[in-house]
């Protein structure tokens, strides 16, 4: 049981939230053959086209709600056309427990009602540009969880892409939250270091992140 057990944690922006090692590493193992299960479909993983005609390096996957530049639906129309599979409450009960957690509030824990989360894979030489997460009609915190390679986690402000930002080495495990003054700061992955994740999590190489929110929509 993880809630409310102290832990080392910093912040690098307030609401934004850093701990570090939050999943054991029997959790980071049973996420990463869950991720696999999930990537069999309905819709598969695939690197997301943008709308100026580029394609993401990451390749991504989504459940409960589909995530596309700049919206989400039930129907991945820029996939293969099928309905997204349903949220499971495994990432429920973990979301709850990451916010209650980070915030050390159990009643914030409690209230958190994630119905989406992107999952991206990070191979070789995939970063992610700085961009807000702002899609969602909710400005409920953004649950974010790290497994495998070592990445730079680039946490910025809510006005530029720019300076101010912080970086943050997001190692195998951590957790980081983004809510409240930080919900909509620019964010983004400027480099991963291959070779520094543990092969015991399942994962091989590369870097796995799972990010929960609440969408705030309905249907
Ligand atoms: O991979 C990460 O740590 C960040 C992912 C991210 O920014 C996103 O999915 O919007």
């Amino acid at each position: 049981m993880n809630a409310l057990i102290p832990r080392p944690r910093s912040h690098p922006a307030p609401g934004a939230v850093h701990v570090p090692g939050w999943l054991s590493l029997d959790e980071q193992r049973e996420l990463v053959t869950a991720c696999r299960a999930w990537a069999r479909g309905p819709v598969p993983m695939r690197h997301t086209r943008l709308p100026r005609g580029g394609v993401m390096s990451v390749q991504t996957m989504c459940l409960g709600w589909h995530w596309r530049p700049y919206a989400y639906s039930r129907i991945a129309h820029d996939v293969n056309g099928a309905r997204v599979a349903e949220f499971p409450d495994v990432l429920s009960e973990l979301g709850r427990r990451a916010l209650a957690d980070a915030y050390e509030d159990e009643a914030a824990g409690a209230a958190y009602a994630p119905d989406t989360v992107l999952i991206n894979h990070y191979g070789e030489g995939a970063t992610m540009g700085m961009h807000q997460d702002k899609d969602e009609k909710s400005s409920a915190p953004v649950v974010s969880l790290s497994i495998g390679d070592t990445c730079v986690f680039r946490f910025g402000n809510t006005e530029t892409r720019g300076k101010p930002y912080t970086d943050v080495e997001l190692a195998s495990g951590d957790l980081f939250v983004f809510g409240g003054p930080s919900r909509f700061a620019y964010h983004g992955v400027p480099k991963v270091r291959p070779g520094t994740g543990d092969p015991a999590t399942g994962l091989a190489a590369g870097r796995l992140n799972l990010t929960l929110r609440v969408t705030g929509l309905t249907g």
